[in-house]
């Protein structure tokens, strides 16, 4: 038997779809739902990033507005343009696309952020509502993986979810969502990371494993328990010369390995990575309808 796989490029092209049609109510009532994106510096896989979510605005009519200050501009200077974002009117929300240059203290540009704005969900406001189960902007690729998981015809509900991986954008919002009180959520979940003890052993309980420790392939057939619903977060750039691009990308699960014995799965590329993209979309059109 091989693993249904979960088709992230399809589910996503369906919640863009959902958003188009919200943008178009929006726009008769006068809105252009708006995001302001931030890239700095000129790291190639944060400006693919970038460009697929400018790409899916384009798609669903938000406007988007690129700002790319170069890598060495100062904390300062980047708290002040997130500041002007904060105060346009025009803006709905903002992403700052991370990681940002060592210099630049991330929680630091990120709690300058409204939260009203906060599309990404990562400010503590947000997160602070998200752990005490009240309405707040989802950061995307927790969001998207929920989503991955319903339409992909799964539940959450009493399953044990095993994650791997426990960091401010995936992990931690991941394990907030999934067990708060409600039908897309209910479930029992283990957060794993590097100082788990046996983690095979935790990891083969998961009805539904999700990865997402930032290191190729690091999931093998042993750890995963026959049937299960693998979701891989990872997205490892890995040199290799025989595309003319010069890598290729591999997600945190050995997906050759897996695929057999698990009940379904998720590619990398054509996973998590388009549903994160159509997630930003969903909450930059919240951001401009709670604007209103
Ligand atoms: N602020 N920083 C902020 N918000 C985010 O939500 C992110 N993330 C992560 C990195 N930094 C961030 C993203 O945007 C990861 N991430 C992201 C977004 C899109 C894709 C992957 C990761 C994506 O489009 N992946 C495609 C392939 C892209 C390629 O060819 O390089 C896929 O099919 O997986």
């Amino acid at each position: 038997m091989s693993a249904k796989l979960i088709d992230g490029k399809v589910i996503a092209a369906e919640i863009r779809q959902e958003v188009k049609a919200q943008v178009t109510e929006l726009k008769k009532i006068g809105v252009t739902p708006c995001l302001a994106a931030v890239l700095v510096g000129d790291d190639p896989a944060s400006r693919s990033y970038v460009a697929n979510k400018r790409k899916a605005c384009d798609e669903v009519g938000i406007q988007s507005v690129l700002h790319r200050p170069p890598a060495d501009l100062s904390e300062q200077s980047m708290v002040e343009l997130i500041r002007e974002l904060n105060h346009d009117p025009n803006v709905h929300g903002i992403l700052v696309q991370l990681p940002l240059p060592r210099h630049i203290d991330e929680l630091k540009i990120i709690e300058s952020m409204s939260p009203q704005k906060d599309v990404d969900g990562f400010h503590p406001i947000n997160l602070g509502k998200l752990v005490i189960g009240l309405d707040s902007f989802k950061s995307c690729t927790p969001a998207g993986i929920v989503e991955l998981i319903f339409r992909g015809g799964y539940t959450t509900e009493g399953k044990h979810i095993v994650i791997v991986g426990r960091s401010n954008i995936v992990g931690k919002p991941m394990m907030n969502i999934l067990v708060q009180k409600g039908r897309q959520a209910n479930a029992t979940v283990t957060v794993c990371h590097s100082r788990t003890q046996d983690l095979p052993a935790l990891t083969r309980q998961a009805d539904i494993l999700i990865a997402a420790i930032g290191q190729p392939l690091f999931v093998t057939a042993e750890m995963v328990k026959p049937g299960a619903v693998v979701i891989d977060v990872g997205i490892n750039r890995i040199e290799d010369n025989t595309p003319a691009k010069g890598y290729k990308l591999v997600g945190d699960v050995d997906f050759e390995a897996v695929q057999p014995i698990a009940g379904a799965i998720t590619p990398v590329p054509g996973g998590v990575g388009p549903m994160t993209v159509a997630m930003l979309m969903v909450n930059t059109a919240r951001a401009a309808k709670m604007a209103l």
